[in-house]
C-alpha cells in the first residue's frame, strides 16, 4: 500500500512539474485529487486494511494530498504569470503606427457672423451684453414703448408663457435692462436668439438670431448713428460698400429708418442676390424714443441715444449665398462643412 501511494506521489509530482498549460494542470487536479482521483480511490480502499495500518496509511495519504495541493497551486501561479506575460507580449502596442485622423469641426455660419460683428463693435469700444430668452412682457414690450394693444403683442406673433412672460421677440429687453442698471455713457451690442410665432419656410423660422446695438450719452445724434453704421457696413461687407437710409417706423425709435447697403456681390449693378435692385436691406435703426429712455430711468432732457437691430440669418444667407434658411437649422454636417 505504501509503495502504491509513493508511486502515485512520484508520478503526480513529475506530471505537475512538467505541465505547461493551465488546462492540463486542471486535468491533473481531477486525475489525482478529484472524486474518482487516484489518491481518493486509495482512501476508499482502506476498508481492507488492518486497524493498526489504517491510521498510518490515512495519515500518509493526507500528507501526500497536502503536498500535491501545494505543488499544484504553486504551478498554477507560475503558469498564470507565464500566460499573462505571453498575452502582454502579443498585445504589444506599436506607438509609432500613424493614428486615426482627428477631424476638426468648424463654427456654425450664424456663430461666425456673430463673432465677426462682435469683433467689429468691440473695436469701436462697445461692450457685449446678454440677458434672458424667457422674458417679462414689460421688458419685451412696455418699456420699449409698445403698448398692450400693439399688433406685435398679438399671440399670433409672440410666444406667451403666461400673460406677463414671453419668449423674447427681440433682444431689445437686454438693452432696457442695461439702461435700468447702468448710467450713460452706454455702448453695447446684444446678440442672441429671439422667437416669433412664424411658420417655417425658406425665409422664416420661429427661432432666429438678432444683433441689436445701443448707444446712450449726452449729445448723441443721427449723424453718429449714420457714421457708426457706415463704418460697420464697410468693415463687415467690404470697404467699397455704400449705405443709404429710408424713413421707417418703429415704436421704440423716433425718427426711425431702415438702412440698405450696396450689393456686396455685384457692387450695385444688379444680380441674383440683390434681386436686380443693387441694394440689400441691412437693418432697422433710429434715435431712441424719449419714452423708452424715461421708462428705463434715463432723463431724455439730458441724454439721447441711437439703436439698431438686424437679423443674423439674413446676413449669413446673403454673405454665404445660402438660399434656404432651414439649412441653417437642420445641422446636416454635409451643409455645415462648407463654411
Ligand atoms: C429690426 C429693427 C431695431 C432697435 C431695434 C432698440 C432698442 C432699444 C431702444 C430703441 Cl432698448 N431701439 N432697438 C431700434 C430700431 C430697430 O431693429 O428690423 N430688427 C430686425
Amino acid at each position: 500500500m505504501k509503495d502504491k501511494i509513493e508511486k502515485i506521489r512520484e508520478n503526480s509530482i513529475k506530471e505537475i512539474t512538467d505541465c505547461k498549460e493551465i488546462v492540463t494542470l486542471n486535468e491533473l487536479k481531477v486525475k489525482y485529487l478529484g472524486k474518482k482521483g487516484e489518491l481518493t480511490l486509495v482512501l476508499r480502499g482502506m476498508g481492507a486494511l488492518s486497524p493498526e495500518e489504517r491510521p498510518i496509511i490515512g495519515s500518509l495519504v493526507n500528507q501526500v494530498r497536502d503536498e500535491l495541493e501545494s505543488c499544484i497551486s504553486q504551478k498554477e501561479k507560475e503558469l498564470e504569470k507565464k500566460e499573462l506575460l505571453e498575452k502582454l507580449k502579443n498585445e504589444n502596442i506599436d506607438v509609432t503606427e500613424p493614428s486615426k485622423k482627428v477631424e476638426l469641426g468648424s463654427l456654425h455660419p450664424i456663430t461666425q457672423i456673430i463673432d465677426e460683428v462682435k469683433e467689429i463693435f468691440l473695436g469701436m469700444g462697445y461692450e457685449i451684453a446678454d440677458g434672458p430668452e424667457v422674458e417679462k412682457a414689460i421688458y419685451n414690450f412696455d418699456k420699449l414703448n409698445t403698448p398692450p394693444d400693439h399688433p406685435a403683442r398679438d399671440i399670433q406673433d409672440t410666444f406667451y408663457i403666461t400673460d406677463d412672460i414671453v419668449l423674447r421677440s427681440q433682444t431689445s429687453p437686454v438693452q432696457a435692462r442695461v439702461m435700468e442698471q447702468q448710467k450713460p455713457p452706454i455702448k453695447i451690442i446684444c446678440p442672441g436668439a429671439v422667437y416669433r410665432s412664424d411658420s417655417v419656410d425658406a425665409t422664416h423660422s420661429p427661432v432666429f438670431h438678432q444683433i441689436e446695438g445701443l448707444v446712450v450719452d449726452k449729445n448723441v445724434t443721427m449723424t453718429d448713428l449714420k457714421g457708426t453704421l457706415e463704418m460697420f457696413a464697410k468693415k463687415c461687407l467690404g470697404e467699397n460698400t455704400r449705405i443709404r437710409f429710408r424713413p421707417h417706423h418703429f415704436p421704440f425709435t423716433e425718427p426711425s429708418a431702415e438702412a440698405d447697403v450696396s450689393c456686396f456681390v455685384c457692387g450695385g449693378k444688379g444680380c441674383k442676390v440683390c434681386k436686380q435692385e443693387g441694394w440689400i436691406e441691412l437693418l432697422g435703426c433710429g434715435m431712441v424714443h424719449p419714452n423708452v429712455l424715461k421708462n428705463c430711468g434715463i432723463d431724455p432732457e439730458i441724454y439721447s441715444g441711437f439703436a439698431f437691430g438686424f437679423g443674423v440669418e439674413r446676413i449669413a444667407m446673403a454673405k454665404f449665398g445660402i438660399e434656404d434658411m432651414r439649412l441653417l437649422f437642420e445641422n446636416d454636417v454635409r451643409f455645415l462643412k462648407q463654411f
